[in-house]
């Protein structure tokens, strides 16, 4: 599958990796939108968040446990968490990834 983050989580295609472990992947954002934006992916191909069984519980567990971990990590009080599903709302890579934003005040509502 010619999949852009099934390519970085098997190292075919450079990134700045911050944190693997056995079900997913971590790596910075490569077009930043906050001082801190890391994608945290399934090493799993999941084309988004309504690709999404019971069966990839713990693979959803370990996607916000990473982004917590990261968080803390980089001593981030308060962060945004974001998946977006679908071309109109801004999905542009279909490979399941949830966005750890922070290091700045956010909006809302999300534009
Ligand atoms: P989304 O628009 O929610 O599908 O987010 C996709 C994100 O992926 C977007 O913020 C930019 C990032 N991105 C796209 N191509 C690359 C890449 O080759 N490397 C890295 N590190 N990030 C990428």
């Amino acid at each position: 599958m010619d999949c852009l983050f099934c390519k970085i989580v098997s190292a075919q295609i450079p990134a700045n990796v911050i944190h693997k472990d056995a079900l997913v992947t971590a790596f910075r954002d490569i077009n930043p939108q906050a001082p801190t934006h890391i994608l945290i992916v399934p090493n799993e191909h999941i084309g988004g968040a309504a690709d999404l069984t019971p069966a990839h519980t713990p693979t959803l567990a370990a996607l916000f446990a990473a982004a917590s971990q990261l968080a803390a990590a980089k001593g981030l009080s308060g962060y945004r968490l974001v998946i977006n599903q679908g071309a109109e709302a801004g999905q542009s890579v279909f490979h399941l990834h949830l966005h750890l934003l922070g290091g700045r005040r956010f909006a809302w509502p999300p534009g």
